[in-house]
Formats: C-alpha cells, sequence, structure tokens
C-alpha cells in the first residue's frame, strides 16, 4: 500500500467533528476534564488517604467499605509501592479510604467522583454502597454519586484497586510462556518498566448542572488563510439550545498579532442531544511548536434567555496529515526531534507530579526536541495540556505493550477487548489536544518465535498466531480511524516482527537496536544493518518512517575511549550513527531515541540497579553526553540557541537535519 493511499484515508472521511466521536460507552462525566467557573465546581481530594493492603482479598467480605481499620496514611495521586518500605513488590489488592464533605452550594446540581487513574482495576464505594468499578490502569472513569452522597455530613469514599498482573489484563503480565532475556525479571511483567500500581492521578469530586453540555468534539482544517472550527457537542438534560463562541487573537504573519478577533458567536441548536456548529476564523493564527497559539473555545447552553452551563476548551487550529513519504503539519513537512519517554520518579512512582512535566518540557526544548511517544501508556491529562501551551507533539499509545498471539484464545480476546475499550477511552479523553497529531495502538507485539526473529532469523514461516495478530491489528486501525478520522494512527514494531502488522500503519513506526541487543560493540556494522532495513522496509512499504526507538544503555559517569557499551561515549557514538543513517533518507520523518530519562523497570541481570539506563539525562534529570550531542545536532541552525540558552522550542523543521 502507498502512503498515499493513507492521505486519501484520511482525507476521504467527512471531517466532520462528530465523527471524532464521544463513543456511547465513554461519553459524558468521564470525558470532558472537570471544570471550575461560575456554574461547574470541583474539589480536588488529593492529598492524605487511608490505606490497607488486602493480600487475602478479606477486605469485601469484611465491609472494609464502611470504614477502613488498622489503616495506615499514604498521599494520593502516588504510585503505592515506594511509599513504604514493604510495598515495593506489592502488586496485589489495596484499599483508600477518605472522608469529604460536599459544598452546600452545589445542591440542585449533579455530583460526580472521577479517578483519573487507577492501576489496574478499581470498585469505589461512597457510604458504604458500591458505586461502579473500571478496568484500565491509566485513563480516567467517573460515576454519578448525586443520589449518594449526604449533604450535612461528612462522606466516606473507599477504592478498592485491584494491581495484580494477569495474562488477560493489558499490559499483559505473569503470562507462562518465557519471553526473551529482560523480560524474564521480576515482577514477572511483558514489558520493560516498573509495574507501579496505586491510584496515579486526582480524585476528584465535580459538579454540573443537570441540564448540561456532556461533551464537545473540535477538528480544525484550514483554508487559504482561514481557519475552519468544526464544534459539536452533546448535551444531557432538558435544554436544546445554546451557542459556541472563539476568543483569540490574529496571526503575526497576517499583521494582526495583536487585533483581538471578533468572531461572531455560533448558535447550536440540538437534535438527539447533539448539534454542530461551523466556525471561520479569517486570517488564523495557526497552532505549531514554534508558536502554539491556543484560541478559548466557550460552549454555553441556554435556557429561557438563561445560561446553564459552560465549558471552555483551549483549542489549536492546526492539520495533520500524511502525503507520500512525508508527515505535514498545517500543510508542511515535519520532523519528528525527540523521545520514548515513562512517567516514572523515585518516591511517587507514576504518581502525577506537575513540576516534573514542567521541567521535562523545558529540558526537551533545551535539547532540542520538539516531540514524544507516551510509551507505554496515556500519560497525565497535565502532561496533554501542557504540550498544547508548549507546542510539543505527541504520540498518543494505548497500554498494549507485550501483546502476544499464542497464548491460547481466552487470553487473547480477553486482551483485544480491553486494548478496544482503552483506545475509546483514550481517544475520548485526548480528542481535542491540538498536540496529539498521531495514534498508536501497540508498543512491540511479539510475533511467534520472537527471539529467532529478532536475532534476525527472518519471516519464513507464516505462523498461526501471527495471523491471528495481523487480523486483530486491523480490527484496531479500523477502530481507531473511525473514533478519529483525522490523525494518523501507527502500531510500534519490534525488532523482526512481521512487516505485514507494520503495512497497517499509516506512518511506520519501528523500535530498532542494532548496536546494543545485536551487534552489540560494532557501531558501523549496526549503522549498515539498520540503513539496509529501513531502505528495504521503505520500498516494500512506500510510506514514511520514524525511528521510534533506539538507544544504549548508559551508566552516567563511565567513560571509555575508544567507546565501549554501557559507557556515555558509546551511546554518543551509536546516537551519532542513527542520525547520519536517517539523514541521509527523507522518509525518516522522526527520530524518537529510547530514552529521555533513566527509569525504574524489573529486576534482572540486563537491568543494573533495577534500572533501564538508556536515558540521556539520568533519572534526576542530569544531562548525560548523549544530551549534549543531541542538543547540538537538534538545535543546529538555530542561532540563539547556543549562545543565550534561549529554550524556544524547533518546530515545523522542515529544514533540519536529522
Ligand atoms: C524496547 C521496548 C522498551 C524497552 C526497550 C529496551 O524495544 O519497547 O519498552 O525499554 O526496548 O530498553 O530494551
Amino acid at each position: 500500500m502507498q502512503s498515499s493511499c493513507a492521505l486519501n484515508h484520511l482525507l476521504n472521511r467527512a471531517l466532520s467533528a462528530a465523527n471524532i466521536a464521544a463513543n456511547a460507552e465513554v461519553k459524558g462525566a468521564m470525558t470532558l476534564y472537570p471544570q471550575q467557573n461560575e456554574i461547574r465546581n470541583t474539589l480536588d481530594l488529593s492529598g492524605f488517604w487511608q490505606f490497607r493492603l488486602d493480600p487475602e482479598g478479606q477486605g469485601v467480605d469484611e465491609r472494609w467499605f464502611d470504614g477502613l481499620s488498622r489503616a495506615r496514611t499514604i498521599a494520593v495521586p502516588a504510585s503505592w509501592n515506594e511509599q513504604f518500605q514493604d510495598t515495593r513488590d506489592y502488586l496485589g489488592t489495596a484499599w483508600y479510604a477518605r472522608e469529604f464533605h460536599v459544598p452546600a452550594g452545589w445542591r440542585g446540581q449533579r455530583v460526580y467522583l472521577r479517578i483519573g487513574s487507577a492501576n489496574y482495576a478499581a470498585q469505589v464505594w461512597i457510604n458504604g454502597e458500591l458505586v461502579g468499578s473500571h478496568e484500565g490502569g491509566h485513563l480516567p472513569f467517573a460515576f454519578d454519586v448525586t443520589d449518594r452522597v449526604r449533604w450535612n455530613q461528612p462522606n466516606q469514599v473507599a477504592i478498592r484497586v485491584d494491581g495484580e498482573l494477569m495474562p488477560t489484563r493489558v499490559p499483559p503480565g505473569n503470562v507462562n510462556q518465557g519471553l526473551g532475556g529482560f523480560m524474564r525479571g521480576y515482577p514477572n511483567t511483558s514489558f520493560d518498566f516498573f509495574p507501579y500500581v496505586g491510584l496515579h492521578h486526582p480524585v476528584i469530586l465535580f459538579s454540573m448542572p443537570p441540564n448540561r453540555i456532556a461533551d464537545v468534539a473540535v477538528v480544525t482544517e484550514i483554508e487559504g488563510t482561514d481557519g475552519i472550527v468544526r464544534v459539536t457537542v452533546w448535551h444531557e438534560g432538558d435544554v436544546a439550545a445554546g451557542h459556541v463562541t472563539l476568543t483569540g487573537k490574529g496571526s503575526e504573519s497576517l499583521g494582526t498579532a495583536g487585533l483581538e478577533l471578533s468572531l461572531p458567536s455560533t448558535s447550536l441548536t440540538f437534535a438527539g442531544g447533539r448539534a454542530e456548529a461551523v466556525l471561520r476564523v479569517p486570517g488564523a493564527h495557526l497552532w505549531s511548536p514554534d508558536d502554539p497559539y491556543l484560541y478559548k473555545l466557550t460552549v454555553t447552553l441556554v435556557d429561557d434567555g438563561n445560561t446553564v452551563d459552560r465549558y471552555t476548551l483551549d483549542i489549536g487550529i492546526r492539520t495533520i496529515a500524511v502525503q507520500g513519504d512525508r508527515l505535514l503539519l498545517n500543510g508542511q513537512p515535519v520532523m519528528l526531534t525527540g523521545f520514548g519517554k515513562h512517567e516514572d520518579f523515585p518516591v511517587h512512582g507514576r504518581g502525577l507530579d506537575v513540576p516534573l512535566i514542567v521541567k521535562d518540557y523545558a529540558l526537551l526544548k533545551w535539547v532540542g526536541a520538539n516531540s514524544y511517544r507516551t510509551s507505554h501508556y496515556p500519560y497525565s491529562e497535565e502532561a496533554m495540556q501542557l504540550a498544547d501551551r508548549e507546542g510539543i507533539l505527541i504520540v498518543d499509545e494505548i497500554p498494549a505493550v507485550g501483546l502476544r498471539f499464542d497464548d491460547g484464545e481466552k487470553n487473547v480476546q480477553a486482551r483485544a477487548a480491553q486494548c478496544r475499550q482503552q483506545m475509546r477511552e483514550l481517544v475520548a479523553r485526548d480528542k481535542n489536544h491540538p498536540s496529539v497529531i498521531a495514534w498508536s495502538v501497540a508498543n512491540e507485539p511479539m510475533p511467534a518465535h520472537f527471539a529467532r526473529r529478532f536475532a534476525g532469523g527472518g519471516d519464513e514461516e507464516q505462523e498461526d498466531s501471527n495471523a491471528i495478530g495481523t487480523q486483530f491489528f486491523e480490527g484496531m486501525f479500523v477502530l481507531t480511524h473511525e473514533l478519529d478520522p483525522t490523525r494518523p494512527v501507527t502500531l510500534v514494531g519490534v525488532m523482526g516482527g512481521p512487516v505485514e502488522w507494520l503495512a497497517l500503519s499509516d506512518i511506520v513506526f519501528i523500535n530498532r537496536y542494532y548496536g546494543w541487543y545485536v551487534q552489540g560493540g560494532r557501531l558501523d556494522e549496526a549503522a549498515e544493518m539498520l540503513a539496509r532495513e529501513l531502505d528495504n522496509l521503505h520500498a516494500s512499504l512506500g510510506k514514511p518512517i520514524v525511528i521510534s526507538e533506539f538507544g544504549t544503555d548508559t551508566i552516567a559517569g563511565m567513560h571509555s575511549d575508544p567507546p565501549e557499551m554501557w559507557a556515555e561515549e558509546y551511546q554518543v557514538e551509536f546516537l551519532r550513527r542513527y542520525l547520519d543513517v536517517a539523514a541521509e533518507r527523507s522518509f525518516v520523518v522522526g527520530l524518537h531515541v529510547w530514552n529521555f530519562a533513566d527509569f525504574k523497570t524489573g529486576q534482572s541481570s540486563g537491568r543494573a540497579g533495577g534500572m533501564n539506563h538508556k536515558g540521556v539525562f539520568t533519572r534526576d534529570r542530569r544531562p548525560k553526553m548523549g544530551a549534549h550531542f543531541l542538543r547540538e545536532r537538534w538545535t543546529a541552525d538555530r542561532g540563539t540557541t547556543e549562545a543565550s540558552g534561549n529554550t524556544e522550542l524547533p518546530g515545523n523543521a522542515a529544514s533540519l537535519s536529522a
């Protein structure tokens, strides 16, 4: 299939915002980020909670949801693993509880409890009554608790979090058939990062009016110098009228930068709970990494002349498309420079850390990166919001890492259902972020006989389980394109993985470790292998390629000359080879180094100190030589950066040499 097909595929779909549907299963309270304004309210329940491990699984029988005895105090949001010495490797069930009050001023509104992320599965009780459950460790879910809360007394919330690794979960763990190398670590995951568990994002109580905006979807297009903003609004309740307004300034390139645009408000007429509006922005100020300009889009519901609900979104006017060998942002070729990352830091593990997001984005700019992949799971909503503001391009991934198709139908089917659900939830959550430029349906699904293939054994056998995988991914691509016809979709391929899986992608993403896991110490040979494979893949698939992982474990402070594996010099030389090979191939439209920073993983013989050391920054964000090298290459030709320490982010880097 040619990549122009991918473009046609995107363009031929009607670019109606309604198509980027708030899926029926995930629409409503859990989709829109809770907002405080003159109508809606939020109450963040972050802070100290009661906590108790339940290794014997007696909590439900003993009604721990009525109140936790013998509890200790824990911080939310944060993983539980590193807050105590006896919980690091505990991956079972644990209970969280705390008291809260519903503000009297919320009377007359619907009250919701929203859990930003509970890894992996959760059940929630309010005042001893079960209000609901959720599976999947990274995405938000919410329940209408209006009829469960008490208005004049304290309320009790209890959350049972089940963090067990299971072959039927996504990502899978405790899979019996052995996988190669580092994956045989402890804990027994099918992936290479520590399986942190707990309440990772804030738990928020929020209110909405009975007649309310249930969801908003925004799609933008560019016509000449005009921006077209297509808005779909879903409502719940009786009211069936409203309007949508856009505020913002003009564009520097059109000489209207300082001017507040006066855009008419467009009325909304609902039918079947849905209304659409199209706003034209003459001389639109486009969103890009160089200039991440955001307009404010406000949706208002009106009843009898009174405002009954309001929701405001920051939106960016931009387009993303694949054309031939190129990835186009606002019609211009863009070269992705950046990393695969992790949400990972000492003590709070995978818990939300807002200062760390700020720090990481500043370092991305410093090093000359314009993008990253949310390897290997969705990141926090706050990370997406800041990426919109800072102009960072995001490849948004579901937690489908370590998938396999040869361990029995029951497991395969259970994981497939989870993957579909998580993609629905992810698109519903992140669909309006201009920073999100692509969806990734999986990282490194494992073909049968993986070890042989990884070592270069080739494709000679057509395994049944690979055909099952092909069928599954075909379905995932159809689903994701249906959920969002506006963004390219990809699957991140492992070394030696079936080409028919890569062929499904709009942009081919490949993880390659020539010079590390194979051809260790032989970088010239590694570069030749890489070049040959890139050319072959491009010849057979005819699509743009992103090298979505490449890197070497590197112990900060370890040096050698000539360069030797694990030393900082080796990381630099390895990166240099990959960047040079890519620079000679215009179809390589992205380079994501593995990894941005060192991160915690399981214990194994290949992972010193239970860490993956492939970061170009240390875990506490100090640059290794590799980071300085990348900065030199990725900020070259950008004038002032070196001299002034200017942290402007490089953007539409058509001219940027890899
Ligand atoms: C990969 C995986 C990533 C690992 C990395 C490594 O291919 O996608 O999760 O951490 O290799 O360092 O081995």
